[in-house]
């Protein structure tokens, strides 16, 4: 891979988006090594959760940049056609982290603009280092948010925030963000890795099949109606009553004792 780094430790993988050149903005050879790595990932049973983040900029300062947005100087001579088919190359790696098995975590470490900001909202949690600043600048460049930013910004923060947002372009800090609802918690830069890592480390040790199924339910539901949804979700908890770890989990309660947790 020219543009990702992975690195897996205790079931946890970190993926760094890392073009340095760019503030790691996202061309169509990144999405596509994004991708494939997210597919290699899913089929892996040693990873349990993924944390998403930024690599250094040009002067090895790692606080800079999350990701810059979709990159600029690939976009600025696209056809329509191709706009469409760019788009398109980043929205199955979205919904694989929005989707896949493994529990996703955008650790943001400097600009999540444009593009930067839409793939944390991909991801299922975002902790932001307090230096970290999010925007969507589109309109600012004679485009909409494209990568799924006028949909998911709405939904993370409401209508009426996420208009704010995109009609206005205005950076917002990550206090606000967190005011806001777009990300999960805000921690100081030095800490950023170590909070994700913990987090990680918590998830992973749950029942990381019923972590699996649990986030299956939330997305799933989340746009279907209530009836719906609460029936789908009594058919997936039926799902992990049929599994080892929820006899061992509820036995090991009884027994007074840790739980060996094994089902993915
Ligand atoms: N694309 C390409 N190159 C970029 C990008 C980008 N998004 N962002 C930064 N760079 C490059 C710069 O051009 C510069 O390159 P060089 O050193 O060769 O001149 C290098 O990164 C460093 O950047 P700066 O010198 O500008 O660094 P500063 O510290 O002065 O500024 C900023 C940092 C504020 C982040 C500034 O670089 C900036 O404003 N970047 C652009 C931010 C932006 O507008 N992002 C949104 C892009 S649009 C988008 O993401 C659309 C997504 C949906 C697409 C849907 C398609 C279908």
């Amino acid at each position: 891979m020219n543009n990702l780094k992975l690195e897996v430790e205790n079931e946890v993988a970190v993926l760094t988006i890392s073009r340095p050149a760019a503030l790691n903005a996202l061309n169509s050879e990144t999405l596509t090594e994004l991708n494939t790595v997210l597919s290699e990932i899913e089929a892996r049973d040693d990873v349990k959760v993924v944390i998403l983040t930024g690599g250094p900029d040009k002067k090895d300062n790692p606080y800079k940049s999350f990701v810059a947005g979709a990159d600029i100087s690939e976009m600025v001579n696209f056809t329509a056609a191709e706009a469409r088919a760019f788009g398109m190359r980043a929205a199955e790696p979205f919904f694989k982290l929005m989707n896949m098995r493994q529990v996703t975590i955008a650790a943001v470490n400097g600009f999540a603009l444009g593009g930067g900001c839409e793939i944390a909202m991909a991801c299922d949690i975002r902790i932001a280092a307090d230096n970290a600043s999010f925007a969507q600048p589109e309109c600012g460049l004679g485009i909409i948010p494209g990568f799924g930013g006028t949909q998911r910004l709405a939904r993370l923060v409401g209508m009426g925030r996420a208009k704010e947002m995109i009609f206005t372009c205005d950076n917002v800090n990550a206090e606000e963000a967190y005011r806001i609802g777009l990300v999960n918690k805000v921690v100081p830069k030095e800490e950023l890795m170590d909070t994700a890592k913990k987090m990680a480390a918590k998830i992973a040790s749950k029942a990381s099949y019923a972590v699996s199924i649990a986030k299956a339910a939330i997305n799933n539901g989340y746009d279907m109606d209530i009836k719906n949804a609460v029936e789908m979700e009594a058919n997936l908890f039926g799902v992990t009553c049929s599994t080892h770890d929820k006899k061992e989990g509820m036995t090991a309660f009884l027994e007074k004792r840790a739980a060996d947790l094994t089902d993915f």
